[in-house]
């Protein structure tokens, strides 16, 4: 087992990814940027060391300067996170020829399963579904218009070495054709420096489900089931669910096989995520691979009681996996919220700045995974996700009763956050029973911002003040909470707040 590892991350997951080596003995180097000095992820590291400037390309993005660190502090292997460099082909190879272990696939599955086209081919052989369209590169506009006429319309146009929405197109009749394929060419180009792209039959209100898998250096692979991601706004994940409400056992069963089949198609190592689009048919296709430990991994945490980045570095270290398929059931119902600093009146912009009071929900069944804490400030140089808020419970209704709770007792005064949205999110018919699909926030998006109550808020902070002023230690700690039944507590509207930085 490894010795010591770098973790080349900030904020919630650099903790998270700590904790695990602490768990297997194993010490850690955090690194930071001269912005992130004070950033709670460096209390959870045995060695810290400064990799450079704010801006991410000089420091959690610069690959000399880290493979730099990792050697000097005699780290043998690093733990990329997500983001960032977590998915950087050139990094894992940097990685490899430093003969540092990079915790993730090798540098050849990474750039494979990159290439959307190349992925789809790879896949397609081993007979997995895959979402009708072109099966090779091409420039021409006759064999976009070809292909569109085969599939028929509409199409959507996406980049090949994207990800994440990044230079898609839906597409809708011929004559928009060729300025959606120009239109994302730029916007690939611009993105990823690559301005492939393709074009597949465009699936209206599909569903989102991502199956977890681990495969190990001796051909072992196990999946552990879906997470259901359908709650997404502008291609970004909000709540995540498992098990989805949508699928059952036969379905389950059929594509958690054909996951584990696309991980060996690829010859891929170690943890990933094989996303898959369900229409409204229940036909389910591949879409891509993400190649690393993901944002919401803890819900399958939560229902499998399997540590998965305790496995991710099992398995870098030339370990097997612990345990077999049949040994892995779902118990239980995990969901995730993601809290951010933003703002969801004003077009969900990110909202840095002072966290002046944090009071983080506990009990049973809830994990706050957190890279937050009281006093410290949000920069703006990065993505501004604060924590994730997860619920687990036996059925579906009492997790979100759980989620529902553990919102209203998530108190961050000082910075605008999402975490009103989110509660609003969890009194919808849709969410409630379980009928929603990726277009949800999109339809919905104007009932779920509120209509802030100014004067409400003003009074609120005014009795705050003036109890801080009598010389009270916790801001409001004597005010009393609002009816549990309604949506929000005055806790809650105080952080749209600013009037509290005095
Ligand atoms: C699609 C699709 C419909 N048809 N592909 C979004 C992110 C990227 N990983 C793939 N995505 C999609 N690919 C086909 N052929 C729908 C999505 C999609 C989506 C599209 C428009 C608006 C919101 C969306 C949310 C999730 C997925």
């Amino acid at each position: 087992m490894f010795k010591k590892i770098l973790i080349a991350n900030r904020g919630e997951i650099a903790i998270r990814v700590a904790k695990a080596c602490r768990e297997l003995g194993i010490s850690t180097v955090g690194v930071y940027s001269t912005v992130d000095k004070s950033s709670y992820h460096l209390r959870f590291m045995d060695e810290t060391v400064c990799i450079g400037d704010p801006a991410p390309q000089a420091s959690y993005l610069n690959i000399e300067k880290i493979i730099d660190v990792a050697k000097k502090t005699g780290a043998q292997a690093v733990h990329p996170g997500y983001g960032f460099l977590a998915e950087n082909a050139q990094f894992a190879k940097a990685c490899e020829d430093a003969s540092i272990v990079f915790i993730g696939p090798g540098s050849k599955a990474l750039a494979l399963v990159g290439d959307k086209v190349a992925s789809r081919n790879t896949v397609k052989a081993a007979g997995v579904p895959i979402i009708p369209g072109m099966e090779a590169v091409s420039i021409e506009l006759g064999s976009f218009k070809k292909m569109a006429a085969e599939v028929g319309y509409p199409v959507i146009i996406k980049a090949s070495m994207g990800g994440g929405g990044k230079g898609m197109r839906i597409v809708r009749s011929e004559k928009e054709l060729e300025a959606s394929i120009a239109a994302g060419q730029r916007e690939a180009k611009s993105a990823f420096g690559d301005d492939t792209v393709y074009l597949e039959k465009y699936i209206d209100k599909p569903h989102h489900i991502e199956f977890q898998v681990l495969r190990d250096h001796f051909g072992n692979v196990v999946h552990l089931y879906e997470r259901e991601c359908s709650i997404q706004r502008r291609h970004q994940k909000i709540i995540e669910e498992t098990p989805s409400p949508v699928l059952d056992e036969v379905l389950r069963t059929k594509m958690g096989d054909t996951a584990k089949k696309v991980i060996d198609a690829a010859d891929y190592t170690n943890a990933g995520t094989v996303e898959f689009l369900l229409d409204q048919n229940k036909n389910f296709f591949f879409l891509e691979v993400n190649a690393r430990i993901q944002v919401e991994h803890p819900i399958t945490e939560m229902v499998t009681g399997v540590d998965l980045v305790r496995q991710q570095i099992m398995i870098a270290a030339g370990m097997k996996i612990e345990f077999k398929q049949d040994e892995i059931s779902q118990h239980g119902h995990a969901i995730e919220s993601r809290i951010y600093a933003e703002d969801p009146e004003n077009s969900f912009l990110p909202s840095p700045g002072g966290i002046l009071f944090l009071l983080e929900p506990n009990g049973p069944g809830v994990r706050v995974d957190s890279g937050i804490y009281q006093g410290w400030d949000v920069p703006p140089h990065y993505d501004p996700i604060l924590s994730k808020l997860i619920t687990w419970a036996e059925t579906r209704q009492m997790s979100i009763a759980r989620m529902s709770n553990a919102l209203k007792n998530y108190i961050i005064l000082g910075i605008k956050t999402n975490v009103g949205f989110l509660k609003r999110i969890m009194n919808t018919k849709e969410f409630i029973n379980g009928n929603y699909h990726t277009h949800f926030i999109d339809e919905n998006e104007s009932d779920l911002v509120p209509k802030h109550d100014k004067i409400h808020n003003a009074l609120i902070a005014a009795a705050l003040i003036s109890l801080e002023k009598k010389g009270r230690t916790k801001a409001g700690v004597s005010l009393q909470m609002r009816d549990s039944r309604t949506e929000t507590t005055p806790w809650q509207e105080l952080g749209h707040w600013e009037i509290c930085r005095h």
